[in-house]
């Protein structure tokens, strides 16, 4: 009998899809990571599914026999049998307890699985060989369908298999800073992928492909428009187009959620106020969150941005974030929807840093928000910076719930075509130690909930995805979003084991790609941080845009928008010193203690701690100025590694994702340099030590500042 493989092939084949030789065929990468490639290699799993046993239906059970049917044809070359009750070895049976019956005999232990995990296990029936698929949910079946699948594509074995899986965090949430008018505030992958001129008649495909692929990463809230809102969003006509993408998202277990204006009751009610206690306010929320929850009865609640770079909030009434939070929660309370309410803020005083304020403002009101409040706080105090030590506010509001808050898109990190992994970044944030209550108090044990029990756990992550071909504006860029849904779901899992996994399913399972494409993602964003920020530099990126350096920009309207106001180089030194703002004592023993000195900050933050002298010596040995110069020249030099380890494995992948990863790495060699020289240029002038032979600049400093926007130096 011919094996499975064999007719995957020969059927694979017959359809143009096998590659025995020449180059792979060419892929867009619309796919992302559910490409469910025909399986050529000699996988023991090949011949464990004969038939698909489902029970009742429902729209997600459906969803998720729809999945594992693609999935197993695309891989196996046959469709599993479809079929109501065990009769052979190598059944898949899913559902829940009460949606198959053959599950329900099985009397499996589930209880720990909660509302939305999965069991997967290799079970007997009827002295059959099967695999069940078990939840107390439907959306836990389909994401244990999701998990199954990548089991198979990652080429796990599937004999012996017990494995039980739910989410340590409740919400797990990507915030789309989509527009009303298609544009992506910070979005480098086009076009936003909502089509409100089209909606509510129509949702396209697409959609529901972006659904399936949160699901895949156990995503199950879309925050669907920008956090500096537009009231539109909140107008009948804006619901009735929400209500029915919200339809879409439903079955893959996606809640929908929206950014709201504070002073959209003044816009939509022609009220005269905002203020938050006013009762005329309280009961335009109320009105508009009952018409919203009409529509959409299972929406998830609203995301604020409030007093923060110039959007109205409730201090403008002299109010407090707490009330202000709390006349939204309330509102939202018997719907059981909650409020994020961003800790974003920095004041407008040049004499203040801004790595202070949330603490400042917000801890102050620990204990005072509602239960359905949870502060959605970004991983680091500034602004997503390549690197930031974690912001002092994890840790510090014990009585108060705190979801992280990262960003997917890279505004900071290169935009659409660096490479830069960022589950090494997340990775770092969320294993910091708060010492909260001494030592493993970690950043992922706040934002779980577990620290404090606090009553809502949860991650946001700011998306990166647009109407690109390929999603995201870069293959690599995919990652991100994987790796960011991963990590919600368990903020404990590695970045390298969720790298490894990404590439086998977007890629190959052929070690001798997987090994240096893992090694190269895992290097990529200390690579970033070395030619764009080494040493604890922040914020000194070009005004506005934030692409490319910007050193010496001060044409913001504010002090803290200016680069000097962060890099303080002088002509002793460079760096901010943090123990004289107050930011240090932010954070708790001993971590305040060894921040406090030069001498025990970890030299990868010296220069966002401590004013350091440029001749300061390093424990490489060097000075402070020959460790900047070798910092930015690592990163040049780690960008052309990976372009000279990409250019080994052309065999391996499809033409076309190949060139786009070779052409955007050559870009992004290119780009480094630019960071490179402009950067030591710039802080040259200050230090006035002499650069080692080879490192100095091409151009005088003025050839970079007067670089206009988009062109980079010429090589
Ligand atoms: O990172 C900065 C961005 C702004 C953004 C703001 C925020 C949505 O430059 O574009 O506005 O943060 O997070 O609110």
């Amino acid at each position: 009998m011919m094996g499975r493989t064999a007719f995957a092939c020969i059927l694979a084949m017959a359809l143009g899809l096998c590659a025995l030789a020449g180059p792979a065929r060419a892929e867009s990468g619309y796919d992302l990571w559910l490409r469910y490639q025909p399986v050529q290699d000699d996988y023991a799993g090949a011949n464990h599914v004969s038939a698909l046993v489902t029970g009742y239906r429902s729209p997600t059970l459906d969803a998720a026999a729809w999945e594992l049917r693609r999935g197993l044809t695309g891989m196996f070359g046959e469709p599993p049998a479809q079929s109501s009750a065990v009769t052979a070895d190598g059944a898949l049976v899913i559902g829940t307890p009460k949606s198959a019956p053959a599950i329900a005999a099985l009397n499996l232990s589930l209880q720990a699985l909660g509302d939305e995990g999965y069991l997967i296990r290799s079970v007997s029936i009827g002295g059959h060989k099967a695999t069940v698929i078990a939840a107390n949910s439907d959306i836990g079946v389909l994401y244990g369908a999701f998990a199954f699948l990548r089991l198979v594509q990652t080429r796990t074995a599937l004999a012996g298999l017990d494995i039980a899986s739910a989410p340590k965090t409740r919400l797990r949430v990507l915030d789309h800073w989509d527009n009303l008018n298609g544009t992506v505030e910070r979005g480098y992958a086009g076009a936003s992928i909502w089509d409100w001129p089209a909606l509510p008649e129509h949702v396209s495909r697409r959609i529901t492909d972006y659904a399936r692929a949160n699901a895949s990463i156990g995503i199950n809230g879309a925050v669907v428009n920008n956090v500096n809102a537009d009231a539109a969003f909140l107008t009948a006509e804006y619901i009735e187009k929400e209500a029915r993408l919200a339809d879409v998202l439903r079955p893959f277990g996606i809640r929908l959620y929206l950014s709201v204006r504070w002073s959209a009751p003044m816009e939509l009610g022609g009220l005269k106020s905002a203020d938050p206690l006013d009762p005329k306010v309280k009961a335009w929320w109320q009105a508009k969150t009952d018409e919203i929850y009409r529509a959409i009865p299972d929406f998830g609640g609203f995301l604020v941005k409030a007093n923060s770079e110039g959007q109205p909030g409730p201090q403008d009434y002299h109010r407090s974030h707490a009330d202000g939070a709390n006349m939204i929660a309330d509102v939202l309370a018997p719907h059981h929807g909650v409020v994020m309410w961003r800790a974003f803020v920095y004041a407008n005083d040049p004499k203040i840093d801004r790595a202070t304020t949330a603490y400042n403002e917000f801890v102050p009101l620990d204990g005072k928000f509602r239960d359905n409040v949870v502060l959605q706080v970004k991983n680091g105090p500034l602004d997503f910076q390549p690197r930031e030590p974690f912001s002092p506010l994890f840790g510090a509001m014990a009585h108060t719930s705190l979801m992280m808050e990262f960003q997917i898109t890279k505004e900071y990190l290169g935009q659409q075509t660096h490479l830069a992994y960022l589950g090494t970044l997340y990775e770092e944030a969320l294993k910091s130690d708060t010492y909260e209550h001494g030592p493993g108090s970690t950043v992922a044990r706040v934002i779980d909930g577990s620290l404090d029990h606090h009553p809502i756990s949860g991650i946001a992550g700011v998306a990166n995805i647009g109407n690109d071909a390929d999603w995201c504006g870069s293959i690599f860029n995919q990652a991100n979003w994987y790796v960011f849904g991963r990590m919600a779901w368990d903020p404990e899992i590695s970045a390298r084991t969720v790298a490894d996994e990404w590439v086998r399913q977007t890629f190959t399972n052929d070690p001798a790609f997987v090994a240096p494409v893992v090694d190269m993602m895992m290097k990529s964003r200390a690579a970033v941080v070395d030619y764009m920020t080494p040493l604890g530099l922040a914020l000194i990126m070009a005004h506005g845009h934030h692409m490319g350096p910007g050193p010496w920009d001060t044409i913001g309207p504010r002090e803290d928008w200016k680069a000097p106001y962060y890099h303080r180089a002088d002509a002793n030194g460079i760096g901010f010193d943090r123990v004289a703002s107050g930011y240090v004592a932010q954070y708790h023993s001993p971590l305040k203690e060894e921040f406090a000195g030069t001498a025990t900050t970890p030299e990868d933050l010296l220069l966002w701690f401590h004013h350091v002298s440029w001749d300061h010596r390093m424990t490489s040995g060097r000075t402070l100025w020959q460790e900047l110069i070798a910092r930015y020249s690592h990163g040049v030099d780690a960008v052309a590694e990976m372009q000279a380890n990409w250019t080994k494995l052309a065999d391996d992948v499809d033409p076309e994702r190949y060139a786009q990863v070779r052409d955007f790495l050559a870009i992004q060699h290119r780009e480094a340099i630019w960071w490179r020289d402009a950067c030591l240029a710039y802080f040259g002038q200050f230090s006035k030590r002499p650069f080692p032979d080879g490192y100095k600049p091409k151009y005088p400093l003025s050839y970079y500042e007067k670089m206009p926007f988009g062109a980079s130096p010429k090589p």
